[in-house]
């Protein structure tokens, strides 16, 4: 059904008038932003319906896809967009009397993520959906998402993001499904009549209540769902300590429960040890997983035939307790042996890792989980009792290869190696981060079990990310590239190619992207103040703050620039814009300085009139997704400059590429795939391969040498130590540079790689002169995104890992 704009003025006006009481002209943007929202919810929730009945009929195999972060942006364009009534619907609003425009700008973001690892989850179930894919993703429904930042004085400070103001018009509670979740308590074996069982007593008790929001797919009536568990207590307050006069404790049993699901952590690429997260991962895990054995039941009446109809992907090891989970299912509830249980677990999850390093890879105290979770525990010590024994077998009992991929050691469960032992499947998110898989961090593991080790290069929404975000890009690929089709296909996308001589597309090309920075740059004035030089490159880095990301390089080239400029004020042939955006964790003090810098440096050189019209440096405040929307199309330089070997894929880069941004990067992540598709002479690259940095790790890393043999990079370094006209010194940071953390030289290289940094940024500069060339660049980019679509990233899943079929398109 095609909705016109009639039926939805009346489908708006009737919940102005049900839910709210309101007829139009007392109607306020909120009220109409709700209706619109719950419009659109219930023409999904019907075809859900449908959806769920085909899915109950065909006995299909079904995705569950576990995530502690989806980072879901906004919803009503993306909605209006999938369901095929953005005009309509834009046309109802604005005859209701409303701005279509500020209404989608009302909303808020679902914040419910911090970076990559949440973005691609929520980039994922559209894609899912797209391709008709029957499939739930599962979440907590955090009420505060990833904190709001704003600078005050040069330094972030975090205010907290309430979204469910309005956001939760898009949520629908299934009262009907809730489910109990236990914590803590005594286990005990009970014999009766012959009989083994697990006694569980003394525990605690959380509700975990599903918030369901219906996902729509593109050009489909498939719709899937998002559940968000939220957490309730199961009393409102203990009535007998209440009578007693113990208000505060009567009150708090259940403001413990209700905290599991209060607040996303903030933490990105970085584990935290609390115990309030251990108890988020096994809410959402044991609510999820009960739930999907309790349909299964129902449906097929045994849970044999388990492993047939689901598959668990786990994102990263945050949903890990699945695994021992439905152990405790299987066995405890069903009565299953050991080994049948083991069998349907082991065919059932499947791992995706996001990260190498050390700090993010997650390690729980087992004084914790045994408290916590005590028949979790048990089941955890009996897998990795077995698991070891079968590696000692296979290792002959040489312990220097079986104690690293232990599940428990020194005190600590191991989550990466629990999931390695039960997954069918283990795949990182870029042909090089897999293939590092391979060859070190899991080396041993990949040795005993080849074929479970799989690669699934990332990919973004293209039609979030090129065609909603960037519509008269859109325009010129559907005019070059044979209509809509890219939509569905976005190999499609090749076909522009043809174009790359065409002087007056490159021409087309070079002005929707003048367009765009003046569009971004009438939004910063408007949100900040702040007038950018949109005669200027837009060199941009967005992204979360952390060393390894390395937005320290790229302030010490600006540091260059600008010394240089002042000895020669002819010193920049080409007027750059250097864009900034990023969160730091609130307890990451390293990161935090970075951005004050960041701050120090943009108010100095902003300041100074030897840089009017050639060199600016903006810090913008709160990088979310909505932001991240107008950022894109209006990008000309992407920064993605991670050490080699450090960031696992990156999906920034693509957004960027696929809106016609350059790269200026290092062989890392997707960057690898990246520079295959558009050769040498389309990607500005630079800097160590990831093998070089593990050499000259190994070798030694002296940074002081580069210091003392290389005057530019003295120069900026001692730069750092005076700081800027505000007067705080980054000494600090100049120190880690230098001399590292103390114990080890500064992991990242920073100055190993200054020099070939400042050469290849000068390359792009010079590229940019050349107009015709970066416009040929710009189209070359685009067209040979495609890969890097989420779809195929989903298909891929869906051939290697799923084993589920496709949409034919
Ligand atoms: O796979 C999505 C995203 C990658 O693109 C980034 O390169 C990677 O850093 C990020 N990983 C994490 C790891 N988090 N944990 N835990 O966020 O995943």
């Amino acid at each position: 059904h095609q909705y016109t704009k009639k039926e939805l003025v009346d489908l708006i006006t009737g919940k102005l008038r049900r839910n709210f009481g309101r007829d139009v002209d007392e109607a306020t943007n909120l009220h109409m932003f709700k209706a619109c929202a719950m419009v659109l919810r219930d023409i999904m929730s019907e075809r859900q319906m449908v959806t769920e009945d085909k899915i109950q009929r065909t006995h299909a195999r079904q995705v569950h896809y576990l995530s502690l972060e989806f980072l879901m942006g906004r919803s009503l364009m993306k909605n209006a967009y999938n369901l095929g009534v953005v005009e309509p619907l834009k046309e109802a609003i604005e005859s209701l009397g409303f701005s279509a425009a500020d209404l989608f700008e009302s909303e808020p973001d679902a914040g419910l993520g911090n970076g990559g690892l949440g973005r691609l989850a929520a980039c994922y179930l559209d894609s899912i959906t797209t391709l008709d894919i029957p499939a739930t993703g599962y979440s907590i429904c955090y009420e505060l998402g990833i904190f709001k930042q704003k600078i005050v004085d040069g330094q972030q400070v975090e205010l907290a993001d309430n979204w469910l103001g309005l956001g939760d018009a898009w949520l629908i509670p299934k009262m009907d499904e809730i489910e109990t979740v236990r914590f803590g308590g005594k286990v005990e074996d009970v014999w009766e009549n012959g009989q083994h069982s697990i006694r569980h007593t003394g525990y605690d008790t959380v509700l975990a209540v599903p918030k369901d929001m219906e996902i729509a797919g593109y050009k489909t009536e498939h719709v899937n769902i998002l559940r968000l568990w939220d957490a309730k207590s199961p009393v409102p307050v203990d009535m007998s300590l209440f009578s007693q006069g113990a208000y505060l404790k009567a009150v708090e049993q259940k403001a413990m429960a209700e905290s599991i699901s209060k607040i996303l952590y903030p933490e990105d690429n970085h584990r935290e040890g609390k115990a309030l997260r251990l108890k988020q991962q096994y809410f959402f895990v044991s609510a999820t997983v009960q739930s999907i054995v309790r349909k299964h039941r129902a449906e097929y009446g045994t849970l044999r035939n388990f492993h047939k109809k689901h598959v668990i992907q786990i994102n990263d090891t945050h949903p890990t307790l699945v695994i021992p989970e439905l152990m405790r299912i299987l066995l405890d509830e069903e009565g299953y042996g050991w080994d049948e249980a083991w069998h349907i677990v082991t065919h059932t999850v499947a791992y995706t890792n996001h990260t190498v390093m050390a700090e993010a890879l997650e390690c729980w105290p087992q004084d914790l989980v045994s408290s916590l979770l005590p028949r979790i525990w048990q089941i955890i010590i009996e897998i990795a009792k077995r698991y070891q024994e079968e590696l000692t077998t296979y290792f002959r009992g040489d312990m220097g290869r079986v104690e690293p991929m232990a599940i428990i050691w020194g005190g600590n469960v191991r989550m990466a190696n629990l999931c390695i032992c039960a997954c069918y499947a283990v795949n990182g998110v870029s042909a090089l981060h897999s293939d590092i898989l391979k060859k070190d961090v899991f080396h041993d593991a990949y040795v005993c079990t080849p074929d479970k080790f799989k690669n699934v290069t990332n990919g973004i929404d293209h039609r979030r990310w090129l065609a909603e975000c960037n519509p008269e890009l859109d325009l010129l690929i559907k005019e070059c590239c044979g209509g809509p089709k890219y939509l569905l296909r976005p190999e499609a996308l090749k076909d522009l190619e043809k174009y790359k001589d065409d002087a007056s597309v490159l021409e087309r090309l070079s002005k929707i992207k003048r367009d765009n920075k003046l569009a971004f740059a009438s939004y910063v004035a408007k949100e900040s103040g702040i007038i950018l030089n949109t005669d200027a490159m837009f060199d941009v880095q967005v992204k979360r703050l952390h060393e390894y990301k390395r937005q320290l390089l790229n302030v010490m080239h600006i540091i260059y620039l600008y010394q240089n400029l002042k000895r020669n004020p002819n010193f920049l042939t080409t007027p750059k814009v250097y864009l900034f955006g990023a969160k730091a964790a609130p307890g990451y003090h390293v990161a935090k300085e970075i951005i004050h810098l960041i701050n120090s440096l943009a108010a100095t050189i902003n300041a100074d009139p030897v840089c009017k019209d050639k060199l600016q440096v903006v810090f913008l405040e709160n990088y979310r997704v909505s932001l991240a929307e107008k950022l894109m199309p209006a990008s000309e330089l992407s920064e993605q400059i991670s050490t080699a070997g450090k960031e696992a894929s990156g999906t920034g880069n693509m957004k960027f590429m696929m809106n016609g941004a350059v790269t200026i990067g290092t062989l890392d992540g997707a960057n690898v795939e990246m520079h295959e598709v558009l050769g040498d002479e389309n990607i500005f690259l630079f800097g160590l391969k990831a093998h070089e940095v593990t050499e000259i790790k190994n070798k030694g890393y002296k940074p002081y040498e580069y210091y003392m043999r290389n005057g530019d990079i003295k120069a900026v370094i001692d730069q750092l130590s005076k700081g800027f006209d505000d007067g705080v010194s980054y000494d600090n940071l100049t120190r880690m540079l230098l001399f590292g953390n103390g114990s080890a030289p500064d992991q990242y290289m920073l100055l190993a790689d200054f020099e070939s940094y400042r050469a290849a940024q000068l390359a792009a500069s010079q590229t940019y002169l050349d107009r015709k060339r970066w416009n040929q660049m710009s189209l070359l980019n685009i067209a040979r995104s495609g890969i890097f679509a989420a779809d195929r990233s989903i298909c891929d899943y869906a051939r290697d890992i799923w084993d589920v079929p496709v949409r034919k398109i």
